[in-house]
């Protein structure tokens, strides 16, 4: 796999784009990780790795096009998506991550066609704290509208090995889900997140 391209555009939230491209959600924490896990996973420092907050009501879209093999080529669309669970300014942000990322979900979930292939969610949790009740209830938020949810324990280069499962296992239990262990910093899952996501993309 080889990322051909990768460029950023802004999206209205609510906006059911018709585009038959496969869209991964990434939701999670505000500090969690994920501007940081997006420039890991495209290899360039697109996304910015700052705690300001974004423009309310629109998604950025980072459009990826990669050579899967010889002769196919697929474009993902990696969706970012408001951060929740921030101590400062509350509940203001608790109501963007709400509106932002329901207005989001609920567009997908427009009338399909089957060029359109459902979206799917990498939920970001912190390894280091697994067991956040507001991790629990965006678990359940979006495992209550029926979406595909791989969660994705960022930061692992902090732990020790044996952490790491331990964290692993944790994640596994309270989720019922797949669960993928990554760092931003020393690139560890990044490719097994990759293979995950391209697998997706190919049903
Ligand atoms: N040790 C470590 N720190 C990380 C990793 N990913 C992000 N961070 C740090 O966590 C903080 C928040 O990262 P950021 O990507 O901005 O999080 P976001 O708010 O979820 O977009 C920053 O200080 C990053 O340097 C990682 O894989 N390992
Ligand atoms: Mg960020």
């Amino acid at each position: 796999m080889k990322i051909l391209e990768t460029d950023l555009v802004s999206r209205a939230a609510g906006d059911p784009t018709r585009a038959a491209t496969t869209e991964i959600a990434l939701v999670g924490r505000s500090n969690v990780g994920k501007s940081s896990l997006i420039n890991a996973l495209i290899r360039r420092k697109l996304a910015r790795t700052s705690r300001a907050p974004g423009k309310t009501d629109r998604v950025n879209v980072y459009r990826v096009r990669l050579a899967i093999a010889a002769n196919r080529i697929e474009t993902i669309n990696l969706i970012d998506l408001p951060g929740y669970g921030y101590a400062r300014g509350g509940a203001k942000r608790a109501e963007a991550f709400a509106e932002v990322t329901g207005a989001y979900f609920a567009a997908q979930a427009e009338p399909r066609d089957a060029e359109r292939p459902a979206p799917r969610v990498l939920h970001l949790v912190d390894t280091r704290h697994p067991e956040l009740d507001v991790d629990r209830d965006a678990h359940r938020w979006l495992a209550d509208r029926g979406l595909a949810v791989l969660t994705v324990g960022t930061k692992a280069d902090t732990l020790p090995r044996a952490e790491r499962t331990r964290v692993a296992h944790l994640l596994e239990a309270s989720t019922g889900g797949a669960v993928l262990l990554v760092s931003a910093k020393s690139g560890d899952g990044l490719k097994e997140l990759w293979r995950a996501i391209v697998s997706d993309a190919a049903r």
